[in-house]
């Protein structure tokens, strides 16, 4: 770990310089270009080599980087491995042999082996992710990985602001978290022309010229995304001329089959970025010889013409012709490193064909961390003040009795939840939060001048945590959800603990990429290279009359089947702090869901556990005992279903076992069984919709396990199948009510 300080010699003039002289190659030396050279030819005979193996039915997929080899290699030469940061994308082969992965480890993906040293057999080829070389794991979608390098941009800015935050701390996730960093390192990533029409590409423009990130975005423009040409893709065809006016750029448009000019415009931009002045963005020119992939046949959409165009511009050829132009090898040289390569390869393909398999026992491995179990006992521990007498005042002035009673009121879950974040930031520098409106006055002289008291979020959870640690430890963020999720990706990557707000469940789906196919992903898919704990918050549900569709929804159950996400949905005080505490300190990513129902409600308050307190996931509470019925349920059913139970116990003497479950993934498999054993009957009920629910799986789970101890058919208790609407008397009607779950419980326990 080491720091180092902006040049203060460089300035913008002299960055933005051009250093063509004659004969200097942009400051390459003769035999980095011999180099070049070497890693261009081997990446094209790696993808030829691939191909044929692909048509043998020895790897199961090929997609090659044909005609981008020269702007990617002069990204390699231009940056640090292991200390500069890469999120490539599938056609950087020539980008990370530049930096130092070799053809064996790239084969290994390929054959899917034991030892893939990107995804241990769980990823397509071309799918980098080198943790010695800081090349970070990347998955299939076009435009996810922008937001992560943001994140990791980001992350080097935090970390050079903030060097005490790197320091291991044994006891919680940062145990199994090591963070290196350097203040003047660069991230990198790249992208195809028609990636950028994402609108995760916009986002990521968007935040990194605002925050003025050392971040290079290199679009390697080939004119085609599959079979669609980039005047159809990019208004105007060209996404230089879109993106000009972003502040703090620094921009090149060059040709990137041109590894000399490709090398310079890549150190100008580096220059630029490690000076601290802002993002570069170069948009290179490449070709694509090749088809899409080994399963595309582009014939169908051009023309053999245009191939032909590009052939002359190909990068393997034109580097060997201006070797030899320049005198820097001769043919004889040519041939000899050619014959080189390929003989390299050879000896790679033999040993990669005979490499290991994985063993379909592993297949679960690294969903979570292998760490650190947040169902274990180190994640349990008794509230503050619990089981002591703190009723007895003697003794105590009035004043000291009035504070005793302030600390011990009651306090709201939107109280303790705003108290638990307040004590991690506390304890935990590596602690960031953003979102929507999370801060209190972005302006914050505002603040300073006293001219206004601040917000901290729509509901107040993070009310008053910018004013205590800073605008760099909680900030607002655009209105731009994968975002959100996509930057804490990146930040949690390097090391950070991103506790970050999604404003409102039913505006969660613009992350729903992200939250789908990136962060639950990141560990599972690098075989434990990387991995992303991280909290996104989120204000659930409805019963609020008059919230309507939009401000009502539920939706766990999409997360919960999400492999590889904790999913968390407290329904009270204690309980919120408690799981919000393990949420934030293990090594996972959790969706932790508070309902804004029971953010203010008097169920459910709880004096102050202290900075320690803590639930394990996985584990239910038994709300109301019984003997009769059991009912499973959680969120803001719970109150409504402990209400419905205490009716029947009063009229008819029938015991109902209220389960909360509070985690619903884990979930306690053990509480229901226990329960059901004992009752012979049950209901699932949940606010969200009736099908395809979260009380499908349970059900499903009872049916098939706990069958013979079944003496009445599972029951389900939920919304109707519709959205949830506006008027209050359509509201009830739509979200399960007291009397609804009444009914059922009296009509089960009698079958
Ligand atoms: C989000 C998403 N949509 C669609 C695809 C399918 N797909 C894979 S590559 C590709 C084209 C990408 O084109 P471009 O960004 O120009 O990169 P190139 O392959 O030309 O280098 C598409 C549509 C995907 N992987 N991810
Ligand atoms: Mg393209």
């Amino acid at each position: 770990m080491a720091t180092s300080k902006v040049d203060p010699k460089l300035n913008e003039t002299d960055l933005r310089k051009p250093q063509k002289k004659s004969g200097d190659y942009q400051g390459l030396t003769r035999q980095q270009l011999v180099d070049a050279y070497r890693i261009m030819f081997t990446s094209r005979r790696l993808d030829d080599r691939e191909i044929m193996l692909k048509r043998q039915q020895k790897i199961f997929f090929q997609i090659s980087g044909a005609g981008h080899e020269a702007i990617t290699v002069a990204a390699a030469l231009a940056m640090k491995p292991g200390y500069d940061w890469f999120f490539p994308y599938y056609r950087d082969r020539a980008l990370c042999l530049g930096l130092g992965a070799t053809p064996y480890e790239m084969l290994l993906q390929g054959v899917g082996a034991a030892d893939d040293p990107s995804s241990g057999g769980r990823q397509m080829p071309s799918h980098w992710g080198y943790k010695r070389l800081n090349v970070v794991t990347q998955s299939s979608c076009t435009g996810t990985q922008i937001l992560h390098a943001v994140g990791c941009a980001e992350a080097s800015r935090y970390l050079a602001s903030h060097p005490n935050s790197a320091k291991k701390v044994g006891g919680d996730y940062r145990e199994f978290k090591d963070i290196e960093f350097h203040g003047d390192e660069v991230t990198y990533v790249s992208l195809g022309d028609g990636t950028t029409s994402e609108g995760e590409f916009w986002e990521a423009l968007n935040a990194a010229s605002n925050l003025k990130l050392p971040l290079i975005f290199l679009i390697e423009d080939n004119g085609y995304a599959i079979s669609v040409p980039v005047e159809v893709q990019t208004a105007g065809g060209n996404i230089s001329r879109l993106v000009a006016g972003f502040p703090n750029f620094y921009f090149e448009e060059i040709d990137g089959t041109d590894p000399v000019v490709s090398y310079g415009a890549m150190s100008r931009a580096v220059a630029h970025c490690r000076a601290g002045v802002g993002p570069a963005f170069i948009h290179a020119h490449v070709i694509r010889p090749y088809a899409h992939s080994f399963s595309d046949e582009e014939k169908l959409y051009r023309p053999d013409i245009e191939r032909q165009r590009d052939a002359a511009r190909d990068p393997i050829s034109r580097m060997q012709m201006f070797l030899i132009r320049e005198g820097i090898l001769d043919e004889k040289g040519i041939n000899l490193l050619e014959k080189e390569v390929d003989d390299g390869l050879q000896a790679a393909v033999d040993q990669a064909l005979t490499a290991p398999l994985p063993a379909p026992e592993t297949i679960k491995q690294y969903l979570y961390s292998p760490g650190l179990d947040p169902t274990s006992a180190a994640f349990d521990t008794l509230a503050q003040g619990s089981g002591a007498a703190s009723a007895d005042g003697e003794g105590r002035t009035s004043t000291e009795q009035a504070a005793h009673e302030k600390k011990h009121a009651p306090k709201t879950m939107a109280d303790l939840i705003n108290s638990t974040l307040r004590d991690e930031m506390k304890r935990d520098e590596r602690i960031v939060m953003f979102g929507e409106d999370v801060a209190d006055c972005s302006r914050e002289e505002y603040l300073r001048q006293k001219m206004v008291k601040g917000k901290g979020g729509v509901f107040k959870l993070t009310a008053g945590l910018q004013s205590e640690f800073g605008s760099d430890r909680v900030f607002n963020s655009p209105i731009a959800e994968a975002s959100i999720v996509g930057r804490a990706v990146g930040l949690a990557v390097r090391g950070l603990k991103p506790v970050v707000e999604i404003q409102f469940f039913d505006y969660i789906w613009p992350a729903m990429m992200q939250l789908r196919n990136e962060l639950p992903v990141m560990r599972w898919r690098s075989n434990n290279a990387f991995s992303a704990p991280c909290v996104i918050r989120v204000a659930i549900g409805g019963y609020l009359t008059g919230g309507a569709i939009y401000h009502s929804q539920c939706g766990e159950s999409i997360f919960t089947h999400t492999p590889g996400m904790r999913v968390v949905f407290p329904c009270n005080a204690l309980d919120a702090a408690g799981l919000l505490r393990t949420a934030i300190r293990c090594d996972d990513p959790v969706l932790f869901l508070e309902h804004k129902r029971l953010y203010r409600e008097t169920y459910g308050r709880a004096p102050y556990p202290g900075p320690d307190y803590m639930i394990p996931f996985g584990k239910a509470k038994v709300v109301h005992p019984g003997n009769n019925v059991t009912v499973i349920t959680y969120g803001a059913v719970v109150p409504r279903a402990l209400q419905a139970a205490q009716r029947l116990d009063r009229e008819h003497g029938i015991k109902v076992e209220l389960i909360d479950l509070r985690s619903l993934n884990p979930y306690d498999w053990d509480a229901i069984a226990t329960s059901v054993q004992k009752t012979s009957r049950v209901i699932v009920a949940y606010e969200d919709t009736l099908s395809w629910g979260y009380g499908a799986e349970i059900a499903a789970r009872i049916a098939d396990e706990l069958f013979e101890h079944l003496d009445a058919p599972v029951k389900r208790v939920a919304a109707k199948d519709t959205f949830v609407a506006y008027q209050p008397v359509l509201e009830s009607a739509i979200l399960p009510q007291v009397q609804d779950l009444y009914l059922a419980m009296k009509e089960l326990a009698e079958y």
